[in-house]
């Protein structure tokens, strides 16, 4: 069996990559590899933050590494809150950073007059394999619910509605028909093709 590091934080993360990605691969936690520091993410792109993550925990550990970058681009706030969306609700006035429910109160807030509730969610994957750096990217577009629904999922799982599920929202979704549709699925399948192609025998 291969084993793989994911340079994440988020347990949700790693559950549905771990998923994806079946039994032909061992996913390592930040946790697993005894990685307790905070990594920076200060780059100003999607791509850049997911390269920064994974680079970091191959130079400073030694192993090939992938890390995933995810943001929801809102039309109505010009592709915002992008980069920012962990942090979206603390940089307005709305709890901490990584605060799900802040997140979620501040974005209902800025949508409250807004014409288009359309949205997408954006994950890059980067992935960091000896001096070979790929990226894989997985998109799905969708709308802002106006109330949060349902219990599954995280962060702004409540108030996303993905446009093939009909107006439910990510929340009230298995977590195999999320993963079936979602960015981080989508991007997950890609990164799970190219593995498969490069694997050493
Ligand atoms: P890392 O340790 O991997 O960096 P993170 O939670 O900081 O974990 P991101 O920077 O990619 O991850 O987070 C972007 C924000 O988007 C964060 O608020 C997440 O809760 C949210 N998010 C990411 N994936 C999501 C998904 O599938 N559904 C709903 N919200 C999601």
């Amino acid at each position: 069996m291969k084993e793989l590091v994911m340079a994440t934080n988020n347990a949700h993360k790693l559950e549905e990559v771990r998923q994806i990605l079946g039994s032909a691969f061992t996913v390592k936690s930040l946790n697993d590899i005894g990685c307790t520091e905070d990594i920076p993410e200060t780059a100003d792109t999607l791509e850049g933050n997911a390269l920064q993550k994974a680079r970091y925990v191959h130079e400073h550990y030694g192993v090939d590494c992938f890390a995933d970058d995810t943001g929801l681009e809102v039309d109505a706030l010009g592709g915002a809150p992008g980069v920012f969306t962990a942090r979206f609700g603390s940089m307005h006035g709305y709890g901490k950073s990584h605060d799900a429910n802040a997140n979620i109160r501040c974005l209902l807030d800025k949508l409250v007059n807004a014409e288009t509730r359309t949205a997408r969610f954006r994950t890059v994957i980067a992935l960091v394999q000896g001096d070979k750096e790929t990226l894989f990217e997985g998109i799905v577009e969708g709308q802002i619910l106006p109330q949060p629904v349902g219990e599954g999922g995280f962060g702004y799982d409540p108030v996303f509605a993905p446009l093939e599920a009909h107006g439910m929202a990510f929340a009230q979704m298995s977590a195999e028909a999320k993963n079936a549709i979602s960015h981080r699925g989508r991007a997950t399948k890609k990164f799970a093709e190219h593995l498969s192609l490069n694997i050493e025998h």
